[in-house]
């Protein structure tokens, strides 16, 4: 991608060219140096694009019914004229350098929509991971012209609540037979979500009830996650489009113009915690590319392992040493 052409690659992503997209998608996701140059002054042009968009996440443990849902929701909102782009968010490559998600965001009826994009997650990604591919990706469907990203995650640790500081509003999925074990799904997590959507309810009809009701309960208990919203429960069944007009309502209710200050104070508060995530990102790749190889690194990593240095002094030594190098250079 040397010879890339942003302006042009703009233009073409503007002027809704798929291929285009999926381009500044790579670029936006790749790893190499030379890459980031080119997706940084394509993020610059996309971040001048002004438009209203809906950012919903999905999480839920694995196989808890995310894709099918999103899929389902997916074609209700292109048939209603929405422009839909699914982004899939795999924490799990961090570790394995490549997705498990990526092969079953099929959703291969949606796909064929002229008005849905699909992008499964990246196969490698830049660092700093998920969270900072997804929210650069979201910028550039957004100004491909996509009004509605969903954003499906597989919940697994922290990731999901990463996922919540990237997104509007902030579904969690949950099986029926979890309703018995509140205690299972973490706190923390149903705290922020803006609804619990009890999924598969076709399966098992008194389970589904006690799960709605358990999960109601619990809710009660706990901080609501914004002032002027009440977390609903409800119940789904995605492969038979039931529930399907409970959720699109939640998300008609939560994206109500009456709503849109509160939603773009939220993003503010979004933007800033990225700023200060990809400062520490930043700073820590410089450090490393001029400390990588170099003599003292060595030294001081051989010492750490030998026992005879405290990590943190021999950080502090090697952050020292780059301060130096830095106002040297300035
Ligand atoms: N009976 C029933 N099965 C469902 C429903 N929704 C999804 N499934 C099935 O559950 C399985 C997993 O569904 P997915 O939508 O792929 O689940 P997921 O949460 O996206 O899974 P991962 O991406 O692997 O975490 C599939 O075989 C679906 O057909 C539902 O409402 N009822
Ligand atoms: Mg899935």
């Amino acid at each position: 991608m040397r010879d890339e052409n942003i302006g042009q690659l703009f233009d073409d992503v503007r002027t809704g060219s798929r291929r285009a997209l999926a381009r500044a998608l790579s670029l936006v996701e790749s790893t190499t140096p030379a890459d980031r140059d080119f997706a940084f002054q394509l993020l610059e042009m996309c971040s001048n694009v002004r438009k209203t968009s809906r950012r919903v996440g999905l999480t839920g443990s694995p196989g808890v019914g995310k894709s099918t849902l999103v899929e389902a929701l997916g074609l209700a909102l292109v048939a209603d004229g929405s422009h839909v782009a699914v982004l899939a968010v795999d924490p799990s490559s961090k570790r394995t350098g490549g997705s498990i998600l990526g092969d079953k965001v099929r959703m291969p009826r949606l796909s064929l929509h002229p008005h849905a994009f699909i992008r499964p997650s990246p196969s490698r990604l830049a660092l700093g991971g998920a969270t900072t591919t997804t929210r650069d990706a979201i910028a550039v469907c957004e100004a491909a012209g996509y009004d509605t990203i969903l954003v499906e995650t597989v919940g697994v640790g922290q990731s999901e609540i990463e996922v919540a500081s990237m997104v509007d509003l902030f579904l969690l999925l949950v099986l029926p037979t979890a309703g018995d074990d509140v205690q299972g799904i973490k706190r923390g997590i149903m705290e922020v979500a803006h609804a619990i959507l009890v999924t598969k309810s076709d399966i098992d009809a008194r389970a589904t009830s006690i799960a709605v009701s358990t999960y109601s309960s619990a809710l009660r208990l706990m901080m609501p996650s914004q002032e002027d919203w009440e977390t609903p429960v409800l119940r789904v069944c995605a492969t038979q489009n039931d529930g399907l007009v409970g959720v699109l309502e939640i998300i008609e209710q939560y994206f109500a113009d009456r709503r849109r200050t509160h939603i773009d104070e939220g993003r503010k508060i979004q933007r800033t915690d990225w700023f200060t995530q990809a400062l520490q990102i930043e700073l820590f790749s410089a450090l490393l590319h001029n400390t990588h190889g170099s003599e003292f690194m060595k030294l001081l990593k051989q010492q750490v392992i030998d026992g005879g240095l405290p990590p943190s002094v021999a950080v502090h030594q090697l952050v020292s040493h780059f301060k130096i190098s830095i106002t040297e250079r300035l």
